[in-house]
């Protein structure tokens, strides 16, 4: 298999953490590809959203997005377990990740705000929108960090990767005032060697 991949995308990290708890990195060849240009003809036929990942699995079939792969990866192999197969623990899964993927992508928004229009266009109020969504998640999480019992799953890594995001690129302020998230976040990083691993480097 072949990920369409950037070491700096929080999304591409999921994809490799996930890939590593299941043991499963040796099958995927990691492909670079730039998502800056907007006309990268590899990850528009990959992907026509233009987004990374996307993972190659054969020449017939390519899947996307980081939600998508995880759950192919976790289809693989029988443990651990990243997606509860069924009940509420399952859709109690689903939801810390769409969470944290809504930080993501707001926390993504304000990064291509800057990066793709010009100074005179950025706009402060669409900017406090973006800000809100990631404030409000984290004093949500911070009254109750979300538990494992014998590992981490898909909603745990997700939340995971969000909070580096918010390290490497907004300069880690989300760490003001919230100390049980931090903690919650050393001790991910403890579970699981494959976070450092991927710590994005410039
Ligand atoms: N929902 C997608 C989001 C992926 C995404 O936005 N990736 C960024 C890189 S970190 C990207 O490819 N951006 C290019 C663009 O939006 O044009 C996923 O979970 O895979």
């Amino acid at each position: 298999m072949k990920l369409l991949s950037s070491p700096l995308s929080p999304y591409v990290r999921k994809v490799r953490i996930a890939a590593a708890m299941k043991g499963l990195q040796g099958k995927i060849e990691m492909v670079p590809a730039d998502t800056n240009p907007g006309d990268n003809v590899e990850i528009n036929r990959a992907n026509p959203l233009g987004k990374i990942p996307a993972l190659v699995i054969d020449s017939a079939t390519t899947i996307f997005d980081s939600h998508v792969i995880c759950e192919y990866l976790d289809s693989l192999a029988p443990s651990p377990v990243l997606f509860p197969k069924g009940g509420l623990e399952r859709f109690r899964t689903l939801t810390l990740g769409a969470l944290a993927d809504g930080m993501l992508d707001a926390a993504l928004l304000l990064v291509y705000e800057t990066r793709f229009r010009p100074e005179e266009k950025w706009h402060a109020p669409w900017q406090a929108r973006q800000q809100g969504k990631i404030d409000r998640a984290i004093d949500q999480l911070e009254l109750a960090p979300p538990a494992w019992s014998t590992s981490p799953d898909y909603g745990h890594l997700t939340l995971a990767c969000a909070l580096g995001y918010l390290d490497f690129r907004h300069d880690g302020r989300w760490r003001t005032g919230h100390p049980k998230l931090i903690a919650w976040l050393d001790r991910f990083a403890a579970a699981m060697p494959a976070f450092e691993a991927t710590r994005p480097q410039v």
